[in-house]
């Protein structure tokens, strides 16, 4: 596998960290024996942790009023993917790319997958884009794309799709994740089970299209772009749609997609209960933005949400497999440094979710004991379990600390030179 970052400069950083990591990581696990909890057992778990990176993710982003530009932004797909190399070269955690569609679309997806390959990565669900218009689209997404009164704007929408799908198999890719910003501004602009219902004809025809071992992940939003009525608003429009499209087609739960203090890891125990639960975007929300750094505002959610997921393994084994994928937008840091310190946070919440005493937690709650209960989550989440991710990543070849790792690599600066800003271009990001 290549690396992209100097392996002599990454391993002259963990040397200079190695005593200090090793000090704490004995101190962690004398205290976690005494919690009857072997470490060496987290740390392998840590280590098989993964969460997949979104491509547009690695671009500054922007909000509705400006987008300021980072040094050194990939201008395409290629430069992206060297981006991602980095952070799971330094992370560990990071193996999976999701592309979105038309922005990452290339001619030659053989040569693609190549240079994923060589950096160790492979490409996880596709994303259509049919939230904006594209140069040379005959029917606009104005007024809507997979809803759009307009049947052949329904058609071309559906296409779209459909060419995803085709890209994403010649790429490896497993599963088609379909967000549309479709919906109404203004009460009586839609009949809203119209709306719907000529959203599941599209769906169904896209579904139809799916390959036999893919899932069609559908991902709901409370609203923006539209304000009123959002067609695919919340979990329960998510999940009826997926009961009605059949099997392979799962809920994508984007934890900034939901009105602020929804409980989401009910809606997350609830769609694994109903085996409909085909993964997340995680982020973190404050307000009505959904793009912030994961566990940046609620890493207690977070780690809640990852207690679900822990309950859910245990009960469904090895077949409960949701795909787990970062889905930020980053505009005052440097992206690759949020997605590596992002891919940390999941994992940390990952990590202690396994440390949850899952058997004395059914003891409290089958005495009806809430203080117990609620402190068997609390002793879990307030565990430090840093030194436990340094050293899942060093041993399977990453940075001790990622973040400086990385600066010291002056990686920035090199790629702020080979990639000079084009005059004008968006290359990169949500805009
Ligand atoms: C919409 O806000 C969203 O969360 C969807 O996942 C999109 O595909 C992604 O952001 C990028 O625009
Ligand atoms: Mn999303």
């Amino acid at each position: 596998m290549s690396t992209i970052i100097d392996s002599g400069r990454a391993e002259e950083h963990n040397a200079q960290l190695r005593a200090g990591l090793n000090a704490d990581y004995e101190a962690l696990g004398g205290m976690l024996a005494r919690r009857g909890v072997d470490i060496e057992k987290l740390t392998a778990a840590a280590r098989t942790f993964a969460v997949a990176l979104p491509s547009w993710g690695v671009g500054t982003g922007g909000t509705r009023f400006a987008r300021f530009p980072g040094r050194g932004e990939p201008r395409n797909v290629v430069e992206k993917l060297d981006d991602c190399a980095v952070i799971h070269q330094l992370t560990r955690a990071t193996p999976g790319v999701s592309l979105h569609f038309p922005w990452d679309k290339t001619t030659d997806p053989v040569a693609l997958r190549q240079q994923a390959q060589n950096h160790g990565l492979y490409f996880d669900a596709v994303n259509s884009n049919t939230f904006q218009d594209q140069a040379g689209q005959e029917h606009s997404y104005k007024y809507g794309s997979l809803t759009a009164n307009s049947a052949a704007t329904r058609a071309q929408a559906v296409a779209h799709n459909i060419e995803c799908i085709e890209l994403g198999r010649a790429l490896g890719s497993k599963a088609l994740t379909v967000w549309v910003g479709d919906g109404a501004n203004f009460p009586g602009q839609h009949n809203l089970r119209g709306a719907l219902e000529r959203y599941l004809d599209s769906m169904r025809d896209i579904y139809a299209a799916l390959p036999v071992d893919w899932l069609m992940f559908i991902e709901h939003k409370l609203f923006e772009p539209a304000f009123y009525a959002t067609t695919i608003a919340d979990w329960g429009t998510s999940f009826a749609c997926a009961q009605t499209l059949g099997d392979k087609a799962r809920c994508l739960v984007d934890l900034g997609h939901h009105a602020p203090n929804t409980n989401i890891e009910m809606i997350v125990a609830r769609l694994a209960q109903f085996g409909k639960l085909g993964g997340f975007h995680f982020n973190d929300s404050k307000y009505g933005d959904d793009d912030l750094d994961s566990g940046s505002i609620n890493p207690f959610q977070l780690f809640l949400v990852f207690n679900e997921l822990a309950d859910a393994a245990e009960r469904g084994g090895a077949a409960f497999k949701p795909a787990y994928m970062l889905d930020q937008s980053h505009n005052v840091t440097d992206p690759i440094e949020s997605l590596m310190s992002s891919a940390v946070e999941v994992q940390r919440a990952f990590v202690q979710a396994q440390l949850v005493d899952r058997a004395a937690l059914r003891q409290h709650q089958e005495a009806n004991d809430a203080l117990q209960s609620a402190q068997a989550l609390k002793q879990a989440y307030r565990t430090d379990v840093s030194a436990i991710l340094a050293m899942a990543r060093l041993r399977s070849g990453g940075a001790i600390d990622p973040v400086a790792c990385y600066r010291a690599s002056g990686y920035r600066a090199k790629v702020a030179e080979a990639r000079p800003a084009k005059a004008g271009a968006s290359s990169s990001g949500i805009v």
